[in-house]
């Protein structure tokens, strides 16, 4: 009877394995490099991510938000750097993901300037950095967030470009169905005859909205992020006609699944503009209601409330086209990725996918799935530990398998 392995050497092989499985990331906001400069990367981008800049103003609350906006990107940064790497100890996950991109690219990550790291993006190529950051990052195929009505990524799609296939396009929705009819005006300037009362052919029309991006993106699923007073049914609400009257019949013709992101109050605090969204409990119930009367439907669901995140795991053991994903933006610490992890193992098996990183900019791959990839690994090597114990030994093959089903997706 072959013994049981120590934690230690167990942490070993799962931690061995992880790291040298390649993932797919679900969820990001990175683009095909063909798009141009709508894809961020470098340390200027890294520093003024919108996370840190909420930080900064926790350092100094008496600096003007007006003030900061009309600064430069890289004055912004170097502020940004001095109050909460320099003055202070960076001991937030935004600042210390920083420290970790700087230190896995063999750069100085005490230094009281940006000077050094600089000097090294300025030195890179768009392409070339594309690779070096997804090799470092173990990163096969990534899901971008692409939006036909997004003046930044519009001209690239009307151009035209050879993709590259580790850049898998997902048609996000909030732009044209959220706060209807806030979207009908841009839908009717793309030649789509909707009108603002959701009658005659509007709803048709936006349908062929749906199939005409999902066809140019090759969009592989479609994407909302929807406020906590989210509910269905809800007879009254225009996003919820759009919802089940367009989004869901296009997704069934085409078999793709939706994934929807619940929970964000957006602009709560209007005056940090990207960093100014916050979080609400959602209405798990609304959740059921969607998975049972679209059985047809693959939802691939977040949430962004803590409290939520239970409540998932149990309406997912109670609807199997329900596949919950990440630890969503507020979620995606480490105190939060453990007991999330955790507890989905615990409810669910491996019948989830546990992390996206969310990434807007490149260079975030890596510290994202750094760090997720040790908290799950901890995780995963006490899930071990507990079958070791009842004289289940887990082979280094089959822990292979666990692992690629978890991190390779494939939708
Ligand atoms: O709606 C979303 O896709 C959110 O993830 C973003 O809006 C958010 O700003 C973010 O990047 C969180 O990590
Ligand atoms: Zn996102």
């Amino acid at each position: 009877m072959p013994h049981a392995p120590s934690r230690k050497q167990l942490h070993t092989l799962v931690s061995g394995v992880l790291n040298k499985t390649p993932l797919v990331d679900l969820h990001t906001h990175l683009y095909d490099p063909a798009l141009g400069p709508v894809l961020l990367w470098g340390i200027d981008e890294l520093v003024t991510y919108h996370y840190l800049v909420a930080e900064f103003f926790r350092a100094r609350p008496d600096f003007g938000y007006d003030a900061f906006w009309a600064l430069s990107k890289t004055d912004q940064a170097d502020l940004i750097w001095r109050e909460l790497f320099v003055l202070r100890s960076p001991l937030s996950e935004a600042c210390r993901g920083v420290l970790t991109v700087l230190h896995r690219l063999g750069l100085d990550t005490k230094t009281k300037d940006l000077k050094q790291a600089r000097r090294y993006f300025q030195k890179r190529k768009a392409r070339d950095y594309v690779d070096q950051v997804l090799k470092e990052a173990n990163i096969k195929r990534l899901y971008m967030t692409n939006d036909p009505m997004d003046p930044l990524e519009a001209p690239g799609w009307e151009k035209g470009f050879d993709r590259d296939p580790r850049f898998l396009g997902v048609l996000r929705l909030d732009s044209a169905i959220m706060n209807w009819p806030d979207g009908a005006s841009r839908l009717r300037a793309m030649g789509y005859a909707v009108d603002d009362g959701l009658t005659g052919n509007t709803l048709s029309q936006i349908r062929r909205y749906l199939n005409t991006w999902c066809d140019r993106f090759d969009a592989r699923y479609m994407a909302i992020s929807l406020p906590p007073t989210f509910r269905y049914p809800d007879i009254h609400s225009p996003l919820t006609t759009l919802i089940t009257k367009t989004v869901i019949p296009v997704a069934a013709e085409r078999d793709i699944p939706v994934a929807m992101m619940i929970g964000v109050k957006k602009l709560v605090n209007p005056a940090l503009r990207l960093a100014g969204d916050s979080v609400g409990k959602s209405d798990i119930d609304t959740v059921e209601a969607l998975a049972r009367d679209f059985g047809n439907i693959r939802f691939l669901l977040t949430m962004l409330a803590r409290e939520n995140m239970h409540e998932l795991c149990i309406a997912a053991r109670k609807f199997k086209n329900i596949t919950p994903f990440g630890c969503w933006w507020f979620l995606n610490n480490p105190s939060l990725i453990n007991e999330i992890t955790r507890m989905r193992l615990e409810t669910l098996g491996l019948s989830f996918v546990p992390q996206h990183s969310d990434a807007r900019v490149l260079d975030q791959l890596i510290y994202k799935w750094a760090h997720s990839r040790t908290i799950i690994g901890e995780a995963l090597t006490d899930k071990y530990a507990d079958l070791c114990a009842t004289g289940w030994l887990p082979t280094k093959s089959e822990i292979e398998r666990d692992v690629k089903q978890l991190f390779d997706i494939a939708l």
